[in-house]
């Protein structure tokens, strides 16, 4: 009898039988991601980088490499190399700005890394540089912000009195939504831009460019429609122009992208009068791409995001509710 208790205790121990091995991939299945990151500039950029957090997860097969440049361009690319050196299986990069990449990408490139895109763009002489991209159009955001311009003062037979927030230099965002602008002020000859300032997009940049140029501002200039190239500007613009005793909404209209969750508070207020959705939510379109390369395939190079755009004519508390940034 003894015999037989320690043949099936041996058994036991040989087969682990006796006990369920946790489902956990072992540590050389994980897939390694390296993310470099712009930083933590915005509600956007907070919420960007949060959905990354949420696909790239070891339950989900992931071993993942985060790092936030702090809005610095050197630091990406220092990153950048690290995730090299460390052999991660993939690369995911939300760029600064648009140039400045070709070197680090081609090192990724010769190490076999497969770069993927997110949110901005990269000005590269050659595409094959990344793998894929995903993000959102700009350049489209833009026209939607122009084509409510139009509208709002198409009767306007005078000045319609424009002040632009550009976002940081360089980034595709910015590229995009003033490009627009640009081209809207180009089409009408009553468009009259009264200043282009960086607002880098923060809020306390812009809250400050916004108070100097609000001191230097003849009284008698009026201005209709101040462009923020994003919610974090216009929350610094709107505190700057109330301090200065503007009703925002009614003597002038703020209009802004992202529509993050402050931002349709704001614009539900009639604070903000139209807020353009640039969708921050990319982390489930790069787990897809990084899952079909695995299975052999050749992603779409570009994989643009769906979007709206709010004003508070199509905004109600349960919409705000339900959003999940
Ligand atoms: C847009 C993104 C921009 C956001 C800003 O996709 O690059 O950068 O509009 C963020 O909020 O700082
Ligand atoms: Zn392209």
């Amino acid at each position: 009898m003894k015999r037989l208790i320690c043949l099936v205790l041996t058994l036991i121990l040989l087969t682990g039988c006796g006990k369920t091995a946790p489902e956990q991939p072992e540590e050389e299945n994980l897939i390694v991601v390296g993310i470099s990151q712009v930083g933590a500039e915005s509600d956007w950029r907070v919420a960007n980088s949060e959905s990354m957090k949420s696909v790239f997860t070891e339950s989900r097969g992931y071993r993942m490499l985060f790092e936030d440049a702090r809005q610095i361009q050197e630091n990406q690319i220092i990153a950048v190399r690290r995730f090299i050196q460390q052999r991660v299986d993939y690369i995911v990069l939300m760029p600064l700005s648009e140039t400045g990449w070709d070197s680090v990408l081609q090192e990724a490139r010769d190490a076999g890394i497969p770069v993927i895109l997110v949110d901005r763009m990269v000005d590269v002489e050659d595409d094959s540089l990344y793998a894929a991209h995903v993000g959102s159009d700009f350049y489209a955001q833009g026209r939607k912000a122009v084509t409510w311009i139009e509208r709002e003062y198409c009767m306007r037979a005078g000045a319609v009195n424009i002040v632009h927030i550009q976002g940081t230099p360089g980034s595709t965002a910015q590229l995009g939504r003033t490009g627009a602008l640009e081209e809207g002020l180009a089409a009408h000859e009553n468009w009259n831009l009264l200043a282009q300032l960086d607002g880098d997009f923060t809020q306390a940049k812009t809250y400050e460019v916004m108070c100097r140029y609000l001191d230097e501002l003849p009284p008698e200039q009026e201005i209709d429609v101040v462009y923020c190239e994003n919610d974090n500007e216009a929350f610094g613009a709107i505190e700057a122009l109330e301090k200065r005793g503007y009703r925002c909404g009614r003597d002038v209209n703020v209009i802004c992208f992202d529509a993050t969750r402050n931002a349709l508070k704001l614009c539900m207020e009639g604070k903000i009068a139209l807020a353009v959705e640039c969708n921050p939510l990319l982390g489930p379109l790069v787990d897809d791409t990084i899952q079909s390369i695995e299975k052999g395939f050749t992603p779409q190079k570009h994989h643009y995001i769906e979007e709206q755009q709010f004003t508070s004519r199509n905004l109600t508390q349960e919409i705000i509710d339900g959003r999940e940034y």
